[in-house]
This record gives structure tokens, sequence and C-alpha cells, in this order.
């Protein structure tokens, strides 16, 4: 199906429809109906696939749970929303791993530079053991970690100067380019160890910061770039891919609680269901908006081995200062089966 969304600033892509819903009706337990918040727009997969989310529920209980999604950041950020799962003012939100660190801060090892070489191993990454147990940190902090999915390669965009090289970053004859990054401390030690001046700034905040010139760039997957409309006011693009960054669709632990055995069951299977969906859909936007991208008038650096080798080596010191912190044993586990993906 080619959506033609509502507030679509781009059609999508060739999408695969969501998997058939079938299953019993679940007893009846009450009603109830959930609000979701999540920082993307409408047509991003993040947002897609919260709705297949909803509609999974609605028919698998006969519509006693209904969803409630709200995009675009509207009811705050990442951090935002998570403090409201906490106090329960909110029922889910779907941050980045990045994002959540402050709660468990194993989960900094997927914001280690060029970890994962490949979707496929970012895929086996994420259904393995290493990555379930990274969940379980998440136990008294209020908040119900349902599932992994992705958010995707992060990718550099600016609007000062074609960047291919580090030394473009730091501009040698020019100021160090000026970069947002999510508010998460491994984030700033890449940009600042590639002599940019990075600036961590909410996700909403960032188009109106572009805008206005406080950041020459930041760095989020193409989809999100053309979903949010960056390419509005970024000129130049380069295919970094230099962390890949999971996505974690969450409960309030409070909601959790109230809700009754067979609804919890259902909730989680039909956030896996959803989490697989999304991490489809995310693939099949990735190239795709890269080359809506560049239709829409940016320029994007594609990097050849020496250019991307380049940027490997140049941030090596990251993972010097935060393998102790985040564990050599975890970051071991994590490339172990990274390999035995690439077999
Ligand atoms: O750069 C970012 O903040 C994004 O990658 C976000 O983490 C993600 O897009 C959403 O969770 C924004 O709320």
């Amino acid at each position: 199906t080619t959506l033609t969304l509502g507030m679509a600033h781009a059609q999508s892509p060739e999408l695969s429809d969501p998997p058939e819903i079938d299953g019993d009706i679940v007893g009846d337990h009450g009603t109830h109906t959930l609000r979701m918040g999540i920082g993307l727009s409408e047509n991003s997969p993040q947002y897609i696939s919260s709705q297949y989310f909803g509609e999974i529920l609605e028919k698998r209980t006969d519509g006693r749970i209904t969803v409630n999604v709200f995009p675009n950041s509207q009811l705050g950020d990442d951090v935002q929303m998570m403090e409201m799962l906490q106090t329960g003012t909110l029922d889910m939100t779907y941050p980045s791993s990045s994002a959540a660190t402050g709660y468990v801060e194993e989960l900094a090892v997927f914001d280690l530079p060029f970890l994962l070489p490949s979707r496929e191993a970012a895929i086996e990454v994420l259904q393995s053991d290493v990555a379930l147990e990274l969940l379980e940190g998440f136990e008294g902090s209020g908040l119900k970690p349902l599932a992994f999915s992705e958010n995707g390669y992060r990718q550099l965009s600016n609007s000062a100067r074609p960047i291919e090289t580090p030394e473009d970053v730091a501009g040698l004859d020019v100021r160090g380019l000026s970069v947002r990054t999510m508010e998460n401390p491994v984030h700033l030690d890449i940009w600042e160890t590639l002599g940019a001046n990075p600036t961590p700034m909410a996700f909403g905040e960032l188009f109106s910061a572009m805008e206005q010139g406080v950041v020459d760039g930041q760095e989020n997957p193409w989809s999100t770039i053309l979903t949010s409309n960056f390419h509005e006011v970024q000129d130049y693009g380069t295919e970094t891919r230099h962390v890949y960054t999971p996505f974690i669709m969450m409960l309030s632990e409070r909601t959790w609680d109230r809700m009754a055995p067979e609804y919890q069951e259902l909730v989680m299977e039909a956030a896996r269901q959803s989490a697989e969906y999304e991490m489809q859909l995310s693939a099949e936007y990735d190239t795709w908006s890269r080359e809506q991208l560049e239709e829409r008038g940016m320029q994007i650096t594609r990097l050849n081995d020496e250019q991307l080798e380049a940027f490997q080596e140049a941030v090596q010191p990251v993972y010097e200062k935060w393998a102790p912190r985040i564990g050599e044993e975890l970051i071991q586990d994590i490339q172990a089966i990274v390999d035995g993906s690439s077999e």
C-alpha cells in the first residue's frame, strides 16, 4: 500500500501490509484506553507500527482495549514521556535506547560507534538473550519494556558544507561543525572526538534549532530526516551509518499492574508483532528515504571504504573511554553475536 498519510510531507515507499490479525477474542476484563506518546511524525515506521499495535489490541479484545497514539513529540520529548510513564500520567512511549541510559546505563552499548555492521547482525543482537537481559535493568523503575525495534542507522546531515572526512567535521580552517546530539554522553563523545561542537537537545526542538542556525547539523536515520522534513533546512547529508539505534516500546508499570494477566499476555504479544512490523517498515524506508532526500535537493555523500575507515579510526578513542563503564564482557558478547551472524 502506498499510504498517503494525513500530514504526509512525502508519500511513503511501497510498504508491506501488516500481518493478518488472528487469534481468539481475549476475555472480558474491563476496558482500557492506552495513551501513547511518540517522537516521530504520522508517516514514520514508529507511528504506522504503533497504530497497528492498537489495531491488534482492539480486534483481539473486541474493542475493550484501544490505543490513542500522539505523534510529533506533542506530549513531550523522550525523557519527559518516560517520566510521565513513571508517574502514570501516560501509558506508553517509544524512545530510542539512547534516551534511556539514565535508567539502564548498559544500554549505552548501542551508542558505541560502528558496533553493529549490518541490519541482519543488529536484528540478531536485538533478539538475543543478551539484549533481553538489558531490558531487565528497568525492573523497579516504573517502566515496563515490551520490545526492541529499529530507529535505525544514523546519518549526518548539515547546512554548512559537504562532509567527506573527519577533518571536514572538525573544520581545519573554519570552526568545527555544530551538531545536535541526543541527550546521551556517548553521542556527545563521538562528535567531540571528531572535532565537532555537539549540543545535546530534545528531538522536538531540533527542527527550529536548525532553521534558526542554532546548530549546523544533526544525525538520524534517513527516514527520520525525510519524515521530519529536515531536508527543508539541511543541504548536505553524509552516509556515515555511525550508530544503529534501537527503539524500546514501553508501558507504564502502573498501567501494567492494573491489567488482568490475559490482557498482559496479549499486550506483550501485540508489542512483539508490531515491533517486528516496525523493523520491516524501517528497512523498507531506509534506502527509499535517501533517494527521496536526493530528489528533494539534499547533496548526499556516500562514503567509500577508505573514507569510512577514516571515521572508524577517528572514533576508536570512544571505545577506550566507554568500554570499562559499559562493560567489556557485554561488548564482547554482542561482538560474538555479530561475528556469528556474519558466518
Ligand atoms: O535523535 C533523536 O532524538 C531521535 O532518534 C529519537 O531518539 C527518536 O526519533 C524518537 O524517539 C524521538 O522521540
